[in-house]
């Protein structure tokens, strides 16, 4: 179950940043409850181009009044900002206090040779990331165990027995701030399959500037396999507004990933 409040944002802050807050409670949220920003560019003829699509830090389980807050670039090809307040699962939450700022970075963005992915490691928990459901209503079974790979967590995802085999779930994690920009997104990592009768894989989604779509896959694992690491090199030609790290997992089985890094140069 999905509930959302969007409201629409003018004027357009085109080639700054956003910096969205506010304060939520949570009552028995069972997925996650989250402040998010969709970024479009719309053509004369109506048609609709997603350039970004950012979601918060979530909240889970009962909370008091937490803050909140998301930042995002706008790209300059961008006509209209939608903010969102949102929540999928059970549960109730409540929102106060939201605001928008408009800032400027005062340092490079992306930052060369910086990891840009939030939590990448799992020592948080699955802060940062967000659950997303294709083919199926049916959440997978997420957590972060510690003592699996090494000391540290790693995520662990599970699509149940009788999932179908179309369904598709996973995690996903948007970096914006790409418009312009020219070099290589590096994306590395270790992923390991536990019985997956469909396959599992780490890819990235590009958004670009002209409205296209960018698949970029890494190998995909089926069966049981060990930690397998990846590293794989996206390129950034300036006309993609912003790319999403996404954890996917097809039919039952269970995925685990560690060590992510996404290193823009
Ligand atoms: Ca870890």
């Amino acid at each position: 179950m999905e509930a959302n409040w969007y409201s629409g944002l003018t004027p357009v802050p085109r080639g700054h940043d956003l910096v969205f807050e506010a304060y939520a409670k949570g009552e028995g949220v069972t997925g996650q409850a989250y402040l998010g920003v969709l970024v479009q560019a719309r053509k004369e003829e109506g048609e609709s181009r997603i350039l970004v699509m950012s979601k918060c830090d979530a909240l889970q389980g009962t909370n008091d009044w937490t803050p909140l807050r998301l930042r995002c670039h706008v790209p300059p090809e961008s006509t209209h900002v939608w903010l969102e307040c949102g929540m999928y699962g059970t549960g109730k939450v409540w929102f106060d206090d939201l605001s928008v700022k408009v800032e400027e970075r005062a340092e490079e963005y992306p930052p060369p040779g910086a990891n840009l992915l939030e939590n990448p490691s799992f020592e948080e928990g699955a802060r940062g990331w967000h659950i997303f459901l294709e083919g199926t209503s049916v959440p997978p079974l997420c957590s972060t165990p510690r003592g699996v790979r090494d000391a540290g967590g790693v995520l662990r995802l599970e699509n149940r027995k009788g999932t179908p085999a179309s369904a598709h779930t996973g995690f996903y994690q948007n970096m914006c701030g790409f418009s312009g920009k020219k070099g290589t997104l590096t994306l590395s990592g270790s992923i390991r399959a536990q019985s997956v009768t469909g396959k599992a894989w780490v890819d990235v989604v590009a958004f670009g500037t002209d409205g296209s779509l960018g698949f970029m896959v890494t190998r995909e694992l089926v069966g049981d396999t060990g930690w397998e690491d990846f590293r794989y090199p996206v390129p950034v030609d300036g006309k993609w507004a912003s790319y999403m790290v996404r954890l996917n997992l097809e039919g039952e089985g269970a995925l685990y990933v560690d060590d992510l890094q996404a290193v823009f140069h």
